[in-house]
This record gives C-alpha cells, sequence and structure tokens, in this order.
C-alpha cells in the first residue's frame, strides 16, 4: 500500500471509538475494579467528589454551567473519548505516583493508543511503513540493560508512532495495521538498531468532546513530536514511555503533560539527510 490511496478521513468519533473497544477487549481493568476493597472506592470517590464540591462553592457554578457539564460528559462517552481525556489530563500523575522510586530510566504515560504484539523485527531492523512513508529517516540504537550494568539479552521493545500526519494505525482509517508499530528484541549483548522516521508534532482529535473542550477553555491541542516505547526483560519491571525531539515548539506545554528531560533525545543530523540517534534503557528489577 502507498500513501498516495485515497483514505477516508479520520475522525474523533471512530478513533474514540477504537480507543474504547481496545481498552474494553483487555479484561485485566475490569479484574482490578472487582479486587479494590470497598474502603479504598469509598475514600478515592469521596474525596474527589468533595474536590467537585469544593470548585462549585469556591467559584459560584451555575445551572447553566452544571447543565453544560452534564451534556459534554455525555458527549465523552458518545465519541468514545474516555480514554483520551483520562490519559491526557489525567495519566501523568498517576505515572509520576506509581514510578517515583525507580532508579532505572525514566518513564512516562502510555496514551490510549498502544497496541500489543506488533510485528518482530530482530535486533536490527526497520519498524513497518508504507513505501515513500514521509518524514525524515532516524536511525536509533541503544542498549538494554539492568540498574546493576548487566545487558540484558533478547530484552523487547515494542515501538509505536503515529505518521507525519498525525494519525496511529488501527485508530484512523486507511492505514496498515501494524504501520509505524514493531517489536524489536535486543541481541546477547542487550543492543538493538531501529530505523524508522522522525515524526511530526502531534494534534490530538479537535472534532470530538476533548476538543469541544479545549475550544471552549482556548487551549491549545497540541503533544510534541514523540516516539511510545514499551521496554520489558524477564525478572524486571515494565518500562513506558515517550521520546522527544529538541527544538519541538510544543516540549515545554504538552497538552498531555508528558515530557520530561530525560526523555529528550540527541538526534545528529547525517550527510545523507538523515538522523542517527543513540538512546538506552536501564530497567530496574522486578
Ligand atoms: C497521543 O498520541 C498520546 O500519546 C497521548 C498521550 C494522548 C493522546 C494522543
Ligand atoms: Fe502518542
Amino acid at each position: 500500500m502507498s500513501i498516495t490511496d485515497d483514505a477516508p478521513a479520520a475522525t474523533a468519533a471512530a478513533s474514540g471509538a477504537s480507543a474504547t473497544a481496545r481498552f474494553h477487549a483487555d479484561k485485566s481493568p475490569y479484574d482490578a475494579v472487582r479486587d479494590t476493597p470497598k474502603e479504598r472506592v469509598s475514600l478515592l470517590a469521596r474525596e474527589v467528589l468533595e474536590a467537585i464540591h469544593d470548585t462549585i462553592r469556591k467559584h459560584h457554578v451555575t445551572y447553566d454551567e452544571y447543565n453544560a457539564l452534564k451534556a459534554w460528559m455525555i458527549d465523552v462517552g458518545e465519541t468514545g473519548e474516555w480514554p483520551l481525556f483520562l490519559d491526557v489530563w489525567v495519566e501523568h500523575v498517576v505515572e509520576e505516583v506509581a514510578n517515583a522510586s525507580r532508579v532505572g530510566s525514566k518513564g512516562t504515560i502510555e496514551g490510549p493508543y498502544y497496541v500489543p504484539d506488533a510485528p518482530e523485527q530482530g535486533a536490527d531492523g526497520t519498524l513497518p511503513m508504507r513505501d515513500g512513508e514521509p518524514g525524515t529517516q532516524l536511525l536509533w540504537s541503544g542498549t538494554v540493560s539492568s540498574t546493576d550494568g548487566t545487558p540484558l539479552a533478547d530484552a523487547k521493545v515494542e515501538l509505536w508512532q503515529a505518521d507525519a500526519d498525525g494519525f496511529y494505525s488501527q485508530f484512523a482509517p486507511g492505514l496498515p495495521e501494524w504501520n509505524l508499530r514493531g517489536t524489536f528484541t535486543a541481541g546477547q549483548d542487550g543492543a538493538f538498531r531501529i530505523r524508522t522516521i522522525q515524526p511530526a508534532p502531534y494534534q490530538i482529535p479537535t472534532d470530538g468532546a476533548c476538543g469541544r473542550l479545549i475550544a471552549a477553555a482556548g487551549w491549545h491541542a497540541w503533544r510534541p513530536a514523540h516516539l511510545h516505547v514499551k521496554v520489558s526483560a524477564p525478572g524486571h519491571q515494565l518500562l513506558t514511555a515517550q521520546l522527544y525531539f529538541p527544538g519541538d515548539p510544543h516540549n515545554d506545554d504538552d497538552i498531555a503533560t508528558a515530557v520530561k528531560p530525560e526523555l529528550m533525545l540527541n538526534p545528529q543530523p547525517q550527510p545523507d539527510g538523515s538522523a542517527a540517534v543513540e538512546y538506552g534503557f536501564v530497567l530496574d528489577p522486578a
């Protein structure tokens, strides 16, 4: 398939519905709901509700504003955008709390567009892409090691990213199923080499409920260009991260608050117009 094929327009409702369906397909969140003790549910639900009550009192929220909130929350569900909403505005603090005591590489949020079991590419390979996939070629090499310095043979690096138009395969129509998604397996020395393209800045869908909140509040919808990764090895904690590019106009005002200085790549321009970068990962023991 080539990039000139006609593709139906992506819509927020379609990508939101795909993200919602993907979340439903994974049963573990529903197990977690069942396993949470009622004392914990009561404490957290009560304090979240009290924070809402306090905001209403502090700002004299009106019935019109209350009804606008109801209408908008119904809209979030109808456009399937609960995963997008939560991952953009809430997940970063969950990640901060969950990973506070890691000593290895920094992680950041997963976001709504991960798909497990992307095709295997070995230790030295090219991310699946279309003929003529737009974007600067990027050659990325690195190693995966444990916190004591031991290289982690056969570590997995799962990589997913948006195309130059900001679309993720399996969440926007007209893209090959595994476009810009792959799994790399480090060699015995923990090393991997990945050829891909440098992604473009990314705007979250503006035609759904999240976009309507952004417009109503006068915010912007941008995330800086990013590569998503999950890095794993037996006996070690899974690392979920994103990598960013220096100079992106949205590194300092990511709508998802997911940029950290440790996650900045340093790509070096090459004579042939491509870029080369080294970046490795250190995993904490489980
Ligand atoms: C993305 O591509 C993303 O990475 C996040 C966190 C939220 C929305 C879209
Ligand atoms: Fe993303």
